[in-house]
């Protein structure tokens, strides 16, 4: 939900540009700073009144990164590293988002980024080799490259409940919140949904409502932030180092650096594992899952930390049914992990109810509640925490139309189909930052679209160089791609729930594991390879000059050694590399 009208501007017809990029987040953000250093002429569109893409639009209570602020940056800057002051351990949102502002600033971005305009069509002619781009305010440009930064989770999932238009007061999403806030003084507020965005406002919303009631179709695993402000003694010893704590973390499985302890659980005593889930839990958040190597891939492993958690909840839950009712059944991190702070403590709150919806679902939308197997609960304001059509949602929304007018959308009816996450065969010159078939969302989301980036600036520099009109993904490449990306997450035990990383949490789409589950460093390697070989898997047409070795441009700092200490050769090999 907007609250600003939309700048008011002519609208832009028949402009040729290098290259168009959807979205103003960080990945267009960064996108089309390095456009500028190639010399390339470009035009973002954004559909906000302002950059900064999730952080724009998630601006529901108590909002903030769950990758600590130092490391949930860009890190192609030093002299950007020294100079942004981050506050605390985990940044709020309107923090990232004046960071965001700033990098808009700092680069000079905004004078080619249109805002408040949305893209609605881009459409390849094969013959002109352009792509068309149209948006919802008439404009009609072209460019050579089209480059999707469209984000892995901004279009909302909006469930259509029964009676939703009956309900006489207003239904909020956490991803799309009013920017002049919400308050819920004295109002008793529904919340629909207990993942990241729910555990993150729930404490926030039972502070302000006079009732809360929270409709839970899954328990949640969630571990303690142990947020805290950050002091100026610790800010300039990691800038001391900033450079090797970069290094570190692009070597490091999710692009992010935190003590990892390989040992297998399986292989501690009951006391060993106790005593190092202590440790863990003390330091809190996602890096809990850091624990032990073998959590994500040993079922038996896994249920030692499930047991310690569970225990947690009951220890902070004082009603022993409430504290039963959310602690989850499913595998200990097999949807995405939350961070919480007094998440479980909120349900103390005499004014705070929970309700089970796992069995018996959200039957409908009344004029004033929500009615739950019969029951009505009394609601003045609705907050659907539902999460989003991930991945390929924001794909859905636009018209994307290849060779022979195939659509991506028709082409991924049955899954996301790419080459590395970055390329789709029939889409020649379109390329995806962060698109399904990367890491993405199971690496730190800033590092992963830094590497995509840099290497389609190294793949766009190349092309100028050999004279290349266009690179095209091969299907047989793609389909090898595709292949083992789903076979990489069978053997995580990741695969085996309902989450969104498989769709399944949107009515209606195909179960596809879609981010890439082999770990940051090996993906990147492989990116590393596919350029150094002259883009292997691809089909570069038109080139005046032979595709001699692509010189490396800012590729460099992605060719990291694996941090061995984390992924032994073995455990490639069997493509056990520990992600959390
Ligand atoms: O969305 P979600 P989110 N009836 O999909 C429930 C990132 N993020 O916005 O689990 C009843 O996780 C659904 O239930 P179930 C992060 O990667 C990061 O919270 O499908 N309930 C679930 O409980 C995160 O994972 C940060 O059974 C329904 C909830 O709604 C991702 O974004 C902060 C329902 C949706 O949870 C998405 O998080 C926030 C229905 N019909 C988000 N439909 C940080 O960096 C859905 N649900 C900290």
């Amino acid at each position: 939900m907007t609250t600003k009208a939309r700048t008011r501007r002519a609208t832009e017809n028949g402009t040729r540009f290098d290259a168009v990029v959807v979205g103003a987040g960080f990945a267009g953000m960064y996108m089309l700073h390095r456009l500028r250093g190639l010399g390339f002429t470009a035009r973002v569109f954004e559909a906000g009144s302002g950059v900064g893409g999730t952080w724009y639009w998630n601006r529901y209570p108590g909002a903030r990164c769950d990758v600590e602020s130092m490391q949930y940056s860009f890190s192609f800057s030093e002299e950007l590293d020294q100079e942004w002051i981050w506050s605390e351990k985990y940044s709020p949102q309107p923090e990232i988002l004046a960071y965001a502002n700033h990098i808009a600033d700092r680069f000079d971005l905004r004078r080619d980024i249109v805002f408040d305009t949305r893209v609605t069509k881009a459409t390849f002619d094969e013959a002109g080799k352009r792509w068309h781009i149209e948006t919802d305010r008439g404009d009609k440009v072209s460019a050579r490259f089209c480059i999707m930064a469209v984000g892995c989770l901004s279009a909302p999932n909006r469930p259509r409940f029964e009676g939703i238009d009956d309900f006489k007061g207003p239904i909020y999403h956490t991803g799309e919140w009013p920017h002049e806030g919400v308050d819920f003084t004295g109002l008793r507020v529904g919340v629909i949904g207990t993942g990241s965005s729910a555990i993150q406002s729930i404490p926030i919303i039972a502070k302000q409502a006079s009732q809360l009631t929270v409709f839970q179709r899954t328990a949640t695993w969630s571990v303690p932030a142990w947020n805290e402000r950050l002091s100026p003694d610790y800010l300039k010893q990691v800038k001391a180092h900033y450079p090797e704590l970069r290094a570190k973390a692009r070597a490091r499985p999710t692009g992010f650096y935190f003590p990892f302890n390989i040992k297998p659980a399986l292989e501690a005593s009951a006391e060993e594992r106790d005593k190092q889930y202590e440790e863990s839990w003390a330091r809190g958040g996602l890096p809990f899952l850091g624990a032990f190597g073998d959590l994500l891939f040993e079922k038996e492993a896994n249920d030692t930390i499930a047991d310690f958690a569970r225990r947690k909840i009951r220890g902070i839950v004082k009603d022993p049914a409430v504290a039963e009712l959310l602690c989850p059944e499913n595998v200990f991190g097999c949807k995405r992990l939350c961070v919480d702070t007094g998440y479980f403590e909120t349900y103390n709150l005499p004014h705070v109810k929970l309700v089970d919806v796992s069995r018996t679902g959200i039957e409908r939308f009344s004029a004033g509640g929500i009615v739950v197997d019969g029951v009505q609960y009394p609601v003045d304001a609705i907050v659907s925490a539902t999460g989003f059509a991930a991945m390929t949602g924001s794909y859905d929304k636009i018209t994307i139309a290849g060779r022979s007018g195939l659509t991506l959308a028709e082409k991924w009816r049955v899954g996301p189909r790419t080459y590395l996450g970055l390329a789709s065969a029939g889409f020649p010159n379109l390329f995806m930052i962060t698109g399904p078939g990367s890491p993405s969302v199971l690496a730190s989301m800033i590092q992963a679209i830094e590497q995509h980036v840099d290497w389609l600036v190294d793949c766009f520099g190349h092309m100028r160089d050999i004279g290349a009109s266009t690179i095209e993904a091969r299907v047989e490449d793609e389909d090898a791609w595709v292949e083992h990306v789903n076979e990489v997450s069978k053997v995580s035990l990741r695969s085996t729930c309902s989450s969104w990383y498989v769709g399944s949490n949107t009515p209606g789409r195909p179960r596809v594991f879609m981010p890439y589950i082999g770990g940051f460093p090996i993906y990147v390697q492989k990116c590393n390879e596919v350029m150094s070989s002259g883009f292997d898997g691809f089909v570069l047409e038109g080139a005046t000059k032979t595709n001699k070795p692509p010189q490396v441009r800012l590729t460099e700092r992605w060719r990291a050694p694996l941090d061995i200490e984390v992924m032994s050769p073995a455990a490639v090999a069997a493509g056990r590399v520990p992600v959390v």
